[in-house]
């Protein structure tokens, strides 16, 4: 069987190609990136294509096409067409040669998207799609949820499994609709709305999923398409999981330079991270790849690294959070984020670089979402100063002009202000059940920049209010009253920003047992949780937490192997 064939990939700036590579090659294939310049100015509005080298060693395009599709639907399908390659692909997909759609490369597909109503679509499927209700539910749908095709063997896709999921349309399913147009269906459900998780038919897969990005169960979806086994999938004895998002549990590594030049995985009190002990060192809990690897083996559902003193050096000399980021998309097939730095800024030469250029970096090296920190909170000020005017200038609005609001989260770093008389704040307060020093039972909650170090007169509603209209896909919102005491989550802080926002919040800071995970999703409405010390000091496992989870009722994924 000639399956060790060379897949050629051009080399394109849209986003993590990475995953989508590191993930082909890890069932078996080798990727090659094709460099010439001419290819390369074509792969970019084509945004990916396969080209395979034939016995001759000729390359040859479209043996077997996939389409990742990167940004919003009109963006995706102007391009297409600009390049002149809306009849290449038509051909291509007609001739029966097999063809496989991710994402936005599934929606494609369709007749048209609200999200660009102008823009039609290649219409080779019937059908619409909408954006998700947000009254009830946060959008964009970010995370793991079903793609169940009952007991239909498609492209190994397992009803027992769940697939990582992340977009803010979706094409509604209506029973039997795409059935009639001889379509196989995979479906999932959030909240009350069933939408389409994948289509096959005859040569195609289009999956509304990122199978790269969904550990082992997704790298066995990409393995039947390049395989070409069509019919495999439902294993008898498996049970089929529950439809619908699970939750997610994040494992959190806070990287930085150790007194002796290492990078090193630490984790502070309240953002210090020096030990207490003479002479202070910074603590080293592990290596960050080898830690990311374990994390992805216990079931974290995404990892997440801050290089917490990106602040104080030059990004581009950050190349060591480059070669991290490249080594763990290797092992690691869930989402990557990373944080740290990312801002205009100017390297050491002098030459300026746009965090837009910064974030590119890292999305070509193997992250899925750039965090924000300090820049967030300046942009917002001004944001406020101009009278709630966009200019399309800040870091949040480039970066997810470029690559989608989905790859953007801000995080957020705020700190306790107490008060006993709200009149007297401007700010959004909470009552709390945990009073002040002075006894005062009112609090707001600060924003803070470069790590802690400067508190700003911006309040944390202010501050994801506004960076959710400039852009912003997601909010990790951090405490540092909370980080590093085990205590468990602020669930006023929580609340309060679940209650000022749409988008999906990440809780963290606080947790150290399983118990903090349960009370943080069902005493609050947060999307996600997040924890980093009890994971580093190997008091508890990811997958302990997932398992305590389950007991209680709440729907998680687990580790497949
Ligand atoms: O401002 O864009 O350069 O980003 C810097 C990033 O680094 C921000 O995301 C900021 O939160 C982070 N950061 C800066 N200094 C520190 C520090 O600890 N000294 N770490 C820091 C933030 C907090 C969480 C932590 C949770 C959970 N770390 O990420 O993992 O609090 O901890 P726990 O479960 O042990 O309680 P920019």
């Amino acid at each position: 069987q000639a399956k060790m064939q060379k897949v050629y990939l051009l080399d394109y700036v849209a986003g993590n190609v990475r995953s989508l590579v590191n993930a082909i090659e890890k069932v078996g294939y080798t990727v090659e990136w094709i460099k010439s310049p001419e290819d390369v100015e074509k792969a970019d509005l084509l945004h990916l294509a396969y080209f395979y080298t034939n016995e001759e060693g000729l390359t040859i395009p479209f043996q077997k096409l996939i389409l990742p599709g990167v940004g919003h639907f009109g963006h995706c399908m102007t391009q297409f067409s600009l390049a002149g390659y809306l009849p290449a692909i038509r051909k291509h997909i007609e001739s029966g040669k097999p063809f496989m759609a991710i994402c936005v490369g599934l929606q494609v597909l369709f007749e048209g998207s609200s999200e660009n109503p102008a823009v039609p679509g290649l219409g080779l499927i019937k059908g619409h799609l909408d954006r998700f209700d947000d009254s009830s539910k946060s959008v964009p749908h970010i995370g793991w949820n079903s793609a169940n095709t009952s007991d239909k063997q498609v492209y190994g896709l397992r009803p027992s499994s769940k697939y990582y999921y992340v977009h803010a349309y979706k094409v509604p399913y209506k029973q039997g609709e795409l059935e009639s147009q001889g379509w196989t269906i995979a479906t999932a459900r959030y909240g009350d709305e069933e939408f389409v998780g994948a289509v096959a038919k005859d040569n195609i897969l289009a999956t509304q999923f990122h199978p790269e990005k969904s550990g082992v169960a997704g790298l066995r979806v990409i393995k039947a398409f390049l395989d070409g086994t069509k019919k495999s999938g439902a294993v008898a004895g498996l049970k089929a999981v529950e439809e619908g998002l699970t939750r997610r549990v994040i494992a959190c590594l806070d990287v930085r330079t150790n007194d002796q030049g290492d990078l090193v995985v630490t984790k502070g009190d309240q953002y210090d991270v020096r030990e207490k002990t003479a002479g202070g060192n910074v603590r080293n809990l592990g290596k960050p790849v080898e830690m990311a690897r374990k994390y992805y083996e216990q079931g974290a559902d995404e990892v997440t690294f801050l290089n917490i003193t990106s602040f104080r050096d030059c990004p581009l000399a950050d190349l060591p959070m480059l070669e991290i980021l490249r080594k763990t998309s290797e092992t690691v097939f869930v989402p990557l984020t990373i944080g740290g730095g990312i801002r205009d800024t100017t390297d050491t030469d002098g030459t300026k670089v746009s965090a837009l250029e910064i974030a590119t970096m890292y999305f070509k090296s193997g992250a899925d979402k750039v965090s924000i920190g300090s820049d967030a909170v300046i942009a917002a000020e001004e944001y406020y100063a101009n009278g709630r005017k966009l200019f399309g200038n800040t870091a949040i609005e480039q970066i997810s002009g470029a690559y989608g609001n989905q790859a953007v989260v801000v995080s957020v770093d705020p700190k306790r202000v107490y008060t006993s008389n709200v009149a007297e704040t401007k700010h959004n307060t909470v009552e709390t059940k945990f009073p002040g020093p002075n006894g005062e039972r009112a609090c707001w909650y600060a924003c803070t920049i470069k790590g802690g170090r400067e508190t700003r007169d911006m309040d944390v509603v202010e501050l994801v209010q506004a960076v959710e209209a400039m852009g912003a896909g997601e909010i990790l919102l951090n405490c540092i009253d909370k980080d590093g005491t085990n205590s468990g989550f602020d669930l006023e802080l929580i609340d309060q920003v679940k209650n000022a926002v749409s988008i999906p919040v990440i809780a963290s800071s606080g947790a150290g047992n399983p118990g903090h995970f349960e009370e943080v999703f069902s005493k609050t409405r947060t999307d996600a949780a997040l924890g980093a010390g009890m994971f580093h000091r190997g008091e508890y496992t990811v997958k302990q937490v997932k398992e305590f989870l389950a007991e209680k009722g709440l729907m998680v994924r687990q580790f497949e192997i």
